[in-house]
């Protein structure tokens, strides 16, 4: 089996984004070999922070689906689009999605037409204070290369005008926990199946996979995979998820619902194996 999971909100708190009460649940993934691919909006540098603290050598998706951080144990089962990989610091990166130059770039053209404010308008305080992240932490949300975190300060209406005009220049807009993602075409649901198909070409097998997400970035991704995990929003409510069939709805937001979702959906699969 392999295991795919969004952070915020997921396996991470809401507020203080803690992992702790997920722990028993990962270690027992790492006693039946089954790799957790961590599928995030959060960037390479936050999240190469997380998986050094949870001793995670799998691979991991940034910027909802925009990058690709391959191990580099994988170099060799990368498959066809190996040229591409992008060498940088010891790990190989495959980018998927849009450069975020070009899109804080169009941004600044959009400024008269709607009202947000995004992370490159804001100094390292700002992300602090609408986020809840320490210094360093808001530092790292900041190191972007493929998407832009918007705060949407206009109506609905307006963020439907604003995904059209984003969709002629190749761009989309995802909803995340407390952001619109900007970002290229390209989702967490891709970088998902793309992931597995590695894995089952290389196991030579079917391989029994499982998503937990709590937001509507997550939905391609929940949709990928033979078991989903839906998670409920800090007021107890969970996302609109139309046609996910067969989802599970874990009881609590962050860690604390994160670990019974885990057990809920791989105890599933092993029944339906049998
Ligand atoms: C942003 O992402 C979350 C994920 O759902 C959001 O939209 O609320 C990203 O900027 C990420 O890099 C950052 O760590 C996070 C902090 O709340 O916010
Ligand atoms: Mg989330
Ligand atoms: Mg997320």
């Amino acid at each position: 089996a392999a295991v795919f999971t969004d952070l915020d909100g997921t396996l991470l708190n809401h507020d203080d984004y803690s992992y702790a009460e997920a722990l028993p649940a990962i270690a027992e993934l790492r006693r039946r070999r089954i790799p957790l691919i961590l599928v995030s909006s959060k960037t390479r540098a936050e999240m190469a922070q997380l998986c050094a603290e949870l001793e995670i050598t799998d691979p991991f998706v940034c910027e909802n689906g925009s990058v690709i951080v391959v191990p580099p144990a994988w170099a060799d089962v990368y498959p066809a689009e190996r040229e591409k990989l992008v060498e940088e610091a010891g790990a190989l990166l495959d980018y998927r999605g849009a450069n975020r130059e070009r899109i804080v770039q169009l941004l600044k053209t959009m400024k008269d037409d709607f009202a947000f404010s995004g992370f490159a308008d804001m100094t390292v305080q700002d992300v602090m204070d609408c986020t809840g992240l320490s210094e360093g932490a808001a530092a790292k949300a900041m190191q972007r290369c493929a998407s832009e975190p918007l705060l949407w300060r206009d109506s609905a209406a307006a963020m439907n005008d604003f995904a059209q005009q984003l969709g002629r220049h190749g761009l989309r807009v995802l909803k995340g926990g407390r952001f619109y993602h900007v970002m290229g075409e390209c989702d967490k649901g891709d970088a998902v199946r793309y992931l597995l198909s590695i894995y089952e070409s290389h196991d030579g097998a079917k391989v029994g996979s499982v998503a937990l997400g709590d937001s509507p970035n997550d939905l391609q991704m929940l949709k990928a995979v033979d078991q989903a995990v839906v998670m409920p929003h800090p007021d107890g409510t969970y996302m609109h998820d139309d046609g996910l069939a067969g989802a599970i709805h874990a009881p609590f937001q962050g860690a604390k619902g994160w670990q019974i979702g885990v057990q809920a959906a791989l105890s599933k699969l092993d029944e339906e194996k049998q």
